[in-house]
């Protein structure tokens, strides 16, 4: 069924917006995001392994066909260095590790150069947006004080280390463990990181700390960096655990109805709020559960069990059977969305994602079930002729399209469906990690000395 949707999505996307960043479905035309600036064709990039791995060989040549002959980043555009990174650079790394294909290889550390004078601060923690031209970078007007944002330069580590790997020139990974050392140095509230760090001060901005938007990634890349460092990374390793052990203390609560759900923090007081991207961590717990210290391990898989419950009931307890962008345990209500501007659905895989880890790590068919209700309530109410759109309100009876379908929905979304359902040996986890975008990266095996050796 997936690759069925995969089709559908696909065949839309190339018929009303091929070469652009996202379709609009509705309107049948391109979607550009600012996000990418002028860089073009996002949704080919992010879908390249999707398409591999669903053995749609056709569209795959159609879109490396595409990538050699168009995918150009001497373009005058100011990007999002996160965004480009996880999509682009996490993209076209994949598609290279799947498919041994060279142009790939070399246009994500063509991509990656570009991305280097972002981490021109006095700190080394780079910029949240950068000119690829001038090279000149800046953080959102809106982000603390000038800070640039936990989950943007938090997550760079896994792409960078491999960007090293196949270029043989270790300037990246010296970028990314740097901003390792500079968080290091800095004491943190509680153990908790907040969201906002300044980059010429390197001092933190507002305490605000989430597992949600603006933290999320942050802490599955310290996880992923020690999983795919074929777990030497101890460092990595220690920051995953020990900021874990914060988050338990201090913003993982239970709700009187036995809901297990991650609150947010602002300086010390609580908001019981969860957000939709805060589901991946239920996945995040339980691929971390392994090496928990202190016999934490079967605690480690509960607390993910519990999360993609959770997240499920935020499911569950809407009209469309599809979850809101962010759900409350206050006034009353317990994972239900309460503002109206709470209530939309933009295709996000994170629930997916967590059923995804779930299934692989306890083969408790019940995430079967709920990736199949899911399947279900996107089929019904997402699903339109030209292609797949977001929800505004999945409260409503009706639906109301937000006309936009997003490229993480064929990268993400669509792959851990197809995962969900398919048996462990495709992409197992002991050789691969996934990025933030479910781009897969393979384990830096120990004693891997050359590229060639690795898995397929
Ligand atoms: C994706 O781009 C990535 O999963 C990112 O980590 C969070 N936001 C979207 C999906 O919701």
């Amino acid at each position: 069924v997936s690759l069925q949707m995969m089709k559908h999505a696909w065949d839309n996307y190339k018929h009303y917006a091929w070469g652009l960043n996202e379709l609009k479905p509705i309107s049948k035309q391109g979607h550009s995001s600012n996000l990418f600036g002028n860089i073009q064709g996002a949704t080919i990039v992010d879908a390249l392994d999707t398409l591999y791995i669903m053995e749609m060989k056709e569209e795959f040549k159609e879109a490396k066909e595409w990538v050699e002959k168009n995918l150009d980043f001497n373009v005058n555009a100011e990007i999002s260095v996160f965004e480009v990174n996880i999509r682009f650079v996490g993209g076209l790394l994949s598609a290279y590790y799947l498919s041994g294909e060279e142009v790939f290889r070399k246009k994500a550390v063509e991509l990656g150069e570009k991305l280097l004078p972002a981490f021109n601060t006095p700190t080394g923690i780079p910029w949240a947006l950068l000119n690829i031209k001038s090279g000149i970078g800046r953080n959102w007007p809106w982000a603390s004080g000038g800070s640039s944002i936990l989950a943007e330069f938090g997550t760079l580590h896994l792409e960078f280390v491999h960007l090293s790997h196949l270029s043989g020139n270790p300037v990246f990974a010296e970028k990314v463990m740097n901003v390792r050392k500079v968080l290091n140095r800095l004491d943190k509230p509680e153990g908790l990181y907040p969201n906002y760090l300044n980059p010429s001060s390197g001092q933190w901005g507002q305490h605000h700390v989430s597992i949600g938007g603006l933290g999320d990634s942050f802490y599955e890349y310290l996880l992923k960096a020690w999983l795919m460092s074929d777990k030497t990374d101890e460092e990595g390793k220690k920051m995953y655990y020990d900021a874990v052990q914060a988050i338990q203390t201090h913003l993982i609560r239970k709700s009187s109805g036995g809901l297990t759900y991650i609150a947010e923090w602002k300086g010390g007081l609580l908001e019981h709020k969860m957000g939709h991207l805060t589901c991946f961590a239920g996945g995040m717990f339980a691929l971390g559960a392994d090496g928990a210290p202190n016999d934490k391990t079967g605690h480690h898989i509960e607390l993910g069990a519990e999360i993609a419950r959770t997240c499920h009931e935020s499911y569950d307890r809407t009209s469309m059977k599809l979850g809101p962008e962010a759900f409350r345990f206050d006034g009353g209500v317990e994972a239900i969305a309460t503002r109206q501007n709470e209530k939309y659905y933009i295709l996000r895989p994170e629930v997916i994602e967590t059923y995804m880890y779930m299934w692989r790590l306890t083969h408790d068919p019940k995430y079967r079930q709920w990736g199949w209700e899911a399947v279900e309530a996107l089929e019904k109410h997402c699903r339109v002729d030209g292609g797949y759109s977001g929800i505004r309100d999945v409260y409503n009876n009706h639906e109301s399209h937000d006309d936009v379908q997003q490229s993480f929905f064929l990268s993400e979304t669509l792959k851990y469906l197809y995962l969900l359902f398919s048996e462990d040996d495709l992409l197992p986890f002991e050789h691969w990690v996934f990025n933030t975008e479910a781009h897969p990266l393979p384990v830096l095996h120990k004693d891997d000395g050359n590229k060639e050796e690795h898995q397929k």
